[in-house]
């Protein structure tokens, strides 16, 4: 899958295309809200593919009944600064420090981070070759992938020394843990499980939303026994049933970028879930972001 084509090479956020909308397939799934004529003049003098897609659904009401999922807004209820130089692959939550691992070639990392000052605490540089994804922790060790290598790393939490590498099949994007499997996307609509002592495969879950397949999963977490992905270049998150594959929820982060202060080139996109399940407190970045947010989420009302 063509994912950083635009970008390479050279890497040069400051000449890079706009950004594309939002994934429209996914968008078509979720329950858009109604504008009435008193918001009109308030909305951007472009329009997005998403208003067209929530013209589409009001034009015609039946369908839209059809296809609705309950959304989830999201309120900010703590702001903190982010490294606005690292391209997050990777975000989660441990023992009260964030973890994060950063993407592109040469600038690939895996870093320890202070969650109120964004501080980088502790960092490994990935080698040049490698084009850095998504990471999760599990017990002692830290894993990370890489993202069309089928190359991936086993770090020392603690030392962040590499200990060991492992292969698969495919490309990496994501990954996080349940209780026994860690949760690999690779950019298509199915999540795949590996036993982490062997890295082998043990199972596959297609992830559908009202009966379609959701392409382009990207980060992930696991929060309460549900997962949660980020669909690549769009302002939402997904909620999966781990049993089902079904998506049960979305979460709508839009607007969260401008607020982020990003400037809007086509890579700074959402990406970065993390969860203090001590807390129960939910993090959320993007790509190039100077800040990351804990967000609390809201059920958004269901329209008539
Ligand atoms: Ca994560």
């Amino acid at each position: 899958m063509v994912k950083y084509a635009p970008l390479r090479p050279p890497f040069a956020p400051a000449r890079l295309p706009a950004a594309p909308e939002r994934t429209p397939q996914l968008q078509d799934l979720i329950n858009l809200p109604r504008f009435n004529t008193s918001q009109l003049w308030a909305l951007p003098w472009k329009l997005s593919l998403a208003f067209i897609a929530a013209l589409l659904l009001q034009a015609q009401p039946a369908q839209a009944q059809r296809v609705r999922l309950p959304i989830f807004d999201a309120v900010v209820v703590n702001s903190y600064p982010h490294d606005p130089d690292a391209f997050t692959q990777g975000l989660l939550f441990r023992d009260g420090v964030l973890y994060e691992s950063t993407g592109m070639n040469g600038r690939s990392s895996i870093r320890k981070v202070a969650l109120e000052s964004g501080k980088v605490l502790q960092k490994a540089d990935i080698p040049q070759q490698y084009f850095g994804e998504g990471m999760t922790a599990w017990k002692d060790e830290l894993f990370s992938l890489t993202w069309q290598s089928q190359t991936g790393f086993v770090w020392d939490l603690k030392t962040f020394k590499l200990k060991r590498q492992f292969s698969y099949s495919g490309e990496g994007w994501g990954l996080t843990h349940d209780d026994k499997h860690l949760v690999l996307s690779d950019g298509t609509a199915t999540l795949r499980f590996f036993d982490p002592a062997t890295m082998k495969e043990v199972k596959r879950l297609p992830v559908t939303a009202l009966g379609r397949p959701v392409e382009q999963l990207n980060e992930l977490e696991w929060v309460e026994g549900q997962i949660y992905a980020n669909v690549w270049q769009s302002d939402l998150i997904v909620r999966i049933d781990p049993a089902s594959g079904q998506v049960h929820s979305v979460i709508d982060l839009s607007g969260l970028l401008k607020r982020s202060g990003a400037a809007r080139g086509s890579e700074d996109v959402l990406n970065g879930i993390a969860y203090d399940a001590a807390k129960k407190r939910l993090f959320v970045t993007g790509k190039l972001w100077p800040k990351l947010f804990e967000i609390r989420l809201l059920p958004r009302p269901l329209t008539q």
